[in-house]
Order: structure tokens, then C-alpha cells, then sequence
């Protein structure tokens, strides 16, 4: 019943927005965009959260029209944003059933196009785990979008059962570390030499580094060191709609 309600959202594109979450460039502090994050308010249950229908539409594969509205929104407020004078990269997550669709990667494109956006300002993050399902396939659709222009991030890096061998083999431009590593950072040294390694290695892969979950200055502290690029997580901003979105990033911090 969950998911045929789902359906009747995704069809009438009614009771789903998007929400953005900051993030800051750890040098210069600055906002540089945000992660998109999808959001269903049930009409009779109420606000429901990805974690609980993300799973149910990957097993009932609506993992095609669900990503392609998150990434009609996305592309749609980026170039609004954009005729706003404002520049703001947004990364959006997609499903491993996207990767397997072999029109996947064009479609992405014919948005981008539709919108007039160059294909530098989205940023599509997928997990380990997902590539890992068929990396084959998955390389394929990878490739595409990359050969495009269009950015690859690892999303929850760290948590997969992969890491070291092919992290290489792929055309990715952004690691994000878990917030499972991040959070303790602070007070158990070796956490932090662990992701003291992790960002070294990505780095020199020529990677950009993500730390996520970044929830006290604490932790923030400790990341200067780790050579980490970007930051994001409650100590900055919870996930906001759009308008208070971009007056966050006005607010001087
Ligand atoms: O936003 P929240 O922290 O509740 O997200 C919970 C999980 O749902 C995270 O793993 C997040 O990546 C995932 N998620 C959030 N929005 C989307 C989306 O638009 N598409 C997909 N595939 N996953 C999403
Ligand atoms: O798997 P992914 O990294 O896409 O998950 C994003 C999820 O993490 C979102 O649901 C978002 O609400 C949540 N999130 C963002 N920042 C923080 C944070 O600082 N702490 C915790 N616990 N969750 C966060
Ligand atoms: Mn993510
Ligand atoms: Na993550």
C-alpha cells in the first residue's frame, strides 16, 4: 500500500520536494552547494523517511522514475538558482538500479541539455555497494557520464565491502567518508589516523575528499588536519528547503 502510494506521488510529482544540505569548503569556509535529499510527506501518515521507502522502491525497481524526478528537480532549481545569479553545485544519490539501466547516462544528459546547465554543476553520488552489484555494467554507465562532465562522488565511503583495489579503476572526482568514521574522530586516536590514511590515499588518487556527519567543532578541529576539502553535517545546517537554503548561504558565517 506504501508503495502504491508512493507511485500516486511520484505520478502527480505532489507531496515529494527535495531538501538541500550545506557543503563548506574546510579552507575558506565557504558554502559551495549542497546535497539533495528526497522527502515524502504521506498524505494521511504524514512525513516518512528515505531510509524506510528507499529500500522499498529499489526491491519494486520505481528506482528509474523515482531518480529521474530527483534529478528533474535538481537540474530544475540549479539553473533557477543560476538565472538568480547564484552558482551552486548540488549532488544528488542515485539507486543501483540506475546504473544497470543502460539509458541511463543519456537521460541524465537530455536534462542537463533541457535545463541549458553545463554538466559540471551536478554531482551524482552512488555507493560501494551499488557499483559492486555488477561492476561491469555499472563501469559502462560510470564512463558515460563521466566522459559527459558530469562529477562522480562515493557516497558513505569506508562502509562497503570494497575499497582500496578498484577505487582506482573508476572515473570518480569526489570520496565521501561515512559518518561512522567521522564521528568519533575526537576522541580515539586511531579513528583519526584511520581516516588520516583514507584521505591521504584518496588524495592521491586525485580525489576530492568529503568528510560527512561532521556534528561538533570537536570533530571539525581534528579534520583540518587530515587534509579533508569539504565538510557537511548538523554543526553546519540539518538538510533545508530551498528558499531557506539559499538564505542560509547568504547569512555571513
Ligand atoms: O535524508 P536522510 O538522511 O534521511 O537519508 C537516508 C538515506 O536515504 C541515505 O542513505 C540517503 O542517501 C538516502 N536518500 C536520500 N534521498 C535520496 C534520493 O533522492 N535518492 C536515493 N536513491 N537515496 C536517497
Ligand atoms: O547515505 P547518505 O550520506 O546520502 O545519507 C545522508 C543522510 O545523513 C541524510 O539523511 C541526512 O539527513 C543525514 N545527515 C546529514 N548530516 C548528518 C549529521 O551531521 N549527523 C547525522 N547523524 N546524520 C546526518
Ligand atoms: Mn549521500
Ligand atoms: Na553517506
Amino acid at each position: 500500500a506504501l508503495l502504491r502510494d508512493f507511485e500516486v506521488a511520484l505520478a502527480a510529482s505532489s507531496d515529494l520536494r527535495l531538501v538541500y544540505q550545506p557543503r563548506i569548503d574546510l579552507a575558506s569556509g565557504q558554502c559551495l552547494g549542497a546535497e539533495a535529499l528526497l522527502r515524502w510527506t504521506h498524505p494521511t501518515l504524514g512525513p516518512i523517511g528515505p531510509s524506510e521507502f528507499i529500500p522499498l522502491i529499489e526491491r519494486m525497481s520505481l528506482a528509474t522514475p523515482t531518480t529521474a524526478w530527483v534529478i528533474e528537480t535538481a537540474v530544475a532549481q540549479i539553473a533557477s538558482w543560476r538565472e538568480a545569479g547564484l552558482d551552486l553545485t548540488v549532488s544528488v544519490n542515485i539507486s543501483s538500479a540506475n546504473l544497470h539501466d543502460s539509458g541511463f547516462a543519456d537521460s541524465v544528459k537530455a536534462v542537463l541539455r533541457r535545463h541549458g546547465v553545463p554538466p559540471t554543476v551536478i554531482e551524482l553520488e552512488v555507493t560501494e555497494t551499488a557499483i559492486m552489484n555488477d561492476a561491469e555494467l555499472a563501469l559502462t554507465q560510470l564512463n558515460q557520464l563521466a566522459e559527459a562532465g558530469i562529477r562522480l562522488a562515493i557516497d558513505d565511503f569506508g562502509t562497503g565491502y570494497s575499497s582500496l583495489s578498484y577505487l582506482q579503476r573508476l572515473p570518480i572526482h569526489v570520496v565521501k567518508i561515512d559518518r561512522s568514521f567521522i564521528a568519533r574522530i575526537d576522541t580515539d586516536p586511531r579513528q583519526l589516523s584511520l581516516i588520516t590514511m583514507m584521505v591521504s590515499m584518496a588524495k592521491h588518487l586525485g580525489h576530492r575528499v568529503v568528510a560527512e556527519g561532521v556534528e561538533t567543532p570537536a570533530v571539525l578541529d581534528r579534520l583540518r588536519s587530515t587534509g579533508c576539502d569539504e565538510v557537511q553535517g548538523y554543526l553546519f545546517s540539518h538538510p533545508l528547503p530551498p528558499q531557506d537554503f539559499v538564505a542560509w548561504t547568504k547569512v555571513g558565517r
